[in-house]
């Protein structure tokens, strides 16, 4: 079943809001979610940086600072030299092969996430 849909991801085709999925039952559209369209999202960000060096499914420590600078400058303000970056680089590099592979980026993107999500829990209590 696993196996099966990870052949469907495979051939997923994007087209502006729609996929195109193929599977033994032919070719059908589906028109994405919200939540499809972020998922999707994440992925195509992911790739964009880090099919650019080395590894094509994995971020080396300068991809990843390229990615932070230009999709996440907020946080990017945080991480303000070199020393801050290795840090950050070790703390999502689980498996320890000095590269944040995509299990590692979406660990990052969720802790983000959540941060995001309790400070405008928080936002909302003090009104
Ligand atoms: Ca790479
Ligand atoms: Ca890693």
């Amino acid at each position: 079943m696993e196996e099966e849909m990870r052949h469907e991801m495979a051939t997923l085709q994007l087209h502006d809001g729609t996929f195109e999925v193929t599977s033994e039952k032919g070719k059908r559209r589906v028109r994405m979610t919200n939540l499809e369209t972020s998922m999707s999202t994440i992925i195509a960000v992911f790739q964009k940086y880090s099919e650019r060096e080395g590894d094509k499914h994995k971020l080396k420590k300068s991809e990843l600072k390229e990615l932070l600078h230009d999709e996440l400058p907020d946080l990017m303000t945080h991480v303000k030299d070199q020393a801050a970056l290795d840090s950050l680089m070790e703390t999502l590099d689980a498996d320890g092969d000095s590269e944040c592979d995509f299990q590692e980026f979406m660990t990052f993107i969720s802790m983000v996430t959540v941060c995001c999500h309790d400070y405008f829990e928080h936002e909302h209590e003090d009104e």
